[in-house]
């Protein structure tokens, strides 16, 4: 008897429910570089680099922990490049009598999986994925007959579920969210730790070279190259967090600041989601530092709401949405996303710091994602699919599952509200605000109107009047439209007017994108 163990390149982690179960000498573990995966959107190099390195890696530690473990490399000239072809040869190559799997994080490849049992003729067991905080059964039956699916109330079910920042029944520090201390804007003088670099060794080196060779053409910068692919260089990326940023990352979670790329963000979402991190462990983490009192609540409480809450969150939505979900268009947006998306040629500064900072690093924080690049694609009316497909692409963090309820349903409100009240829209003066990217650029942010305007202005009282139909009852937005309707009628036409000839002059999609 001999089990077939398909590991895909985002389940990296020992405790894997398929190897939990298995005995070591019954079973062959699969793992798999395939174009298919590398091509379907053209990913970041530094992406690719990480998902192949950190796979090799942990094939490494499978074998010294005594796993039979068959890697099929990009290279291999028999390599069918494709995940059903990989199980049917290596079914074969094994004599496998039965394969035993992890569901795949998102409906694209879970369809594949259905489909080993009947094109190997093998008996194929799809196991849970058990390295979320909650159940997938679980996310279906909180939102089970509610209208709105509120991420707070999923999140403080969550809190007591596991006892997190828990004192009893009790919240601890007595108030269940901090999100109001969590918004301060950059001051100067703050220091801002530089997250670890790992130098490569030679299994990365190796990636290095396959990437530079077969995917030299896709968008970033593949060198310097320092993401952690170990599990052990993972923990040693949480340890760093917590003792050097986490303590600020409470009040400046929603501050950008030009030429810090990274500000106090923990830069674990490509290590949690690859598998290097469980959520748990790093929840803890963050809760223990604020027993011992290193960190204040509101740090450790904002962190662990990122991750129990709203990572666990997108996850429910992606699977309760359905396979479709990634084509919603509930504003019926159809311009091409501007080709400065990928070469970051564009005048706005918020917007080539944000783009700088993805191509450097396959890596931006939530609010240069959010409330520059999202909410940029939003006001000019860029069809969503194709906001998905760049933000898929370019993020070493971006998998189906996480990205889409992200860019479709929060950033985009492609979906109607399903997970959002109203849009995330904004102007300049939130930028400025949260921001000193506006006192570098070329626009004046106190602008509306005239040649040095900056866009965001008019592109935001555009876009609310343009959706007015859709938006206009929205009880969210009655105090932004009344605003809208006390400008004089002169005052918005040329308000549509700035809109319009910004938006004629906009640029098309890119060469080759
Ligand atoms: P931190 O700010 O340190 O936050 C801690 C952790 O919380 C993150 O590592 C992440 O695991 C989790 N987290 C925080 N916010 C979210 C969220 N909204 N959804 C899910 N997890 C969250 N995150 C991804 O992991 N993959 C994506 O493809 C992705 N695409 C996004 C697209 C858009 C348009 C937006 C607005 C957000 C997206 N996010 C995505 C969420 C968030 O921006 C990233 O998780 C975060 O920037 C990662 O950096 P960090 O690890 O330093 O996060
Ligand atoms: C993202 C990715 C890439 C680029 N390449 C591979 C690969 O060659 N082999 C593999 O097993 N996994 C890869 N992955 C991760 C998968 O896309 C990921 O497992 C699915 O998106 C999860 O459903």
């Amino acid at each position: 008897m001999t089990i077939l163990i398909p590991i895909l390149g985002d389940q990296l982690s020992a405790s894997l429910a398929a190897l939990a179960g298995s005995r070591l000498g019954d079973a062959v573990v699969l793992m798999a570089e395939v174009a298919t995966e590398a091509t379907y959107v053209g990913h970041h190099q530094k992406k690719l680099a990480f998902i192949f390195s950190a796979m090799r890696h942990f094939a490494a530690e499978l074998r010294a922990a005594g796993w039979t473990v068959d890697y099929v490399s990009l290279d291999d000239p028999a390599n069918t490049h494709g995940f059903d072809g990989e199980i049917a040869r290596a079914a074969s190559r094994h004599a496998a009598t039965e394969i035993i799997t992890v569901e795949a994080g998102e409906w694209r490849v879970l369809a594949m999986q259905q489909g080993w049992g009947a094109l190997t003729g093998l008996p194929c067991t799809i196991l849970p994925d058990d390295r979320f905080i909650d159940r997938r059964a679980d996310f279906a039956d909180w939102a089970q007959g509610r209208k709105r699916f509120v991420m707070e109330d999923y999140y403080r079910l969550l809190r007591r579920r596991t006892g997190i920042l828990m004192d009893g029944t009790q919240p601890a520090g007595g108030v269940w969210n901090y999100d109001s201390e969590n918004r301060k804007a950059p001051k100067k003088g703050l220091a801002y730790p530089a997250p670890p670099q790992f130098a490569p060794d030679a299994i990365t080196e190796a990636v290095l070279a396959l990437v530079a060779a077969r995917f030299g053409g896709h968008f970033g910068d593949l060198l310097p190259f320092g993401h952690a692919v170990t599990r052990d260089q993972a923990l040693a990326c949480l340890a760093d967090f917590i003792a050097h940023r986490l303590a600020q990352f409470g009040d400046y979670q929603d501050a950008m600041v030009a030429g810090q790329d990274h500000m106090f963000h923990s830069q674990l979402s490509p290590l949690l989601n690859a598998g290097l991190l469980l959520p748990l462990e790093v929840c803890r983490a963050a809760e223990a530092a604020w027993r011992a009192g290193t960190v204040p609540i509101n740090a450790a409480e904002g962190f662990i709401r990122q991750i129990l809450g709203w990572r666990e969150y997108v996850r429910g939505i992606h699977w309760i949405a359905g396979p479709d979900y990634a084509a919603r268009n509930h504003l019926g947006a159809t311009r091409d996303l501007p080709g400065f998306y990928w070469t970051g040629d564009t005048d706005l500064r918020c917007l080539s710091q944000s783009i700088g900072a993805t191509r450097r690093h396959a890596h931006a924080h939530h609010i240069q994602r959010l409330m520059v690049l999202g909410n940029f694609a939003m006001l000019t009316g860029v069809d969503p699919h194709q906001v998905h497909i760049w933000f898929l692409a370019v993020y070493d963090d971006a998998y189906e599952w996480v990205e889409t309820p992200n860019v479709i349903g929060m950033s985009q409100f492609a979906d109607g509200g399903l997970m959002g009240s109203k849009p995330y829209a904004a102007g300049g003066a939130y930028i400025n605000r949260m921001s000193d990217y506006c006192s570098g650029c070329r626009y004046k942010v106190k602008q509306r109107t005239g040649p040095d305007a900056c866009p965001f202005n008019s592109l935001y009282w555009d876009f609310l009047a343009r959706h007015r139909d859709l938006l206009g009852r929205n009880h969210r937005l009655l105090r932004m439209y009344d605003g809208w309707d006390r400008f004089a009628p002169a005052e918005q036409d040329a308000i549509r007017t700035q809109a319009a000839g910004f938006l004629a002059r906009l640029p098309g999609r890119a060469a080759g994108y």
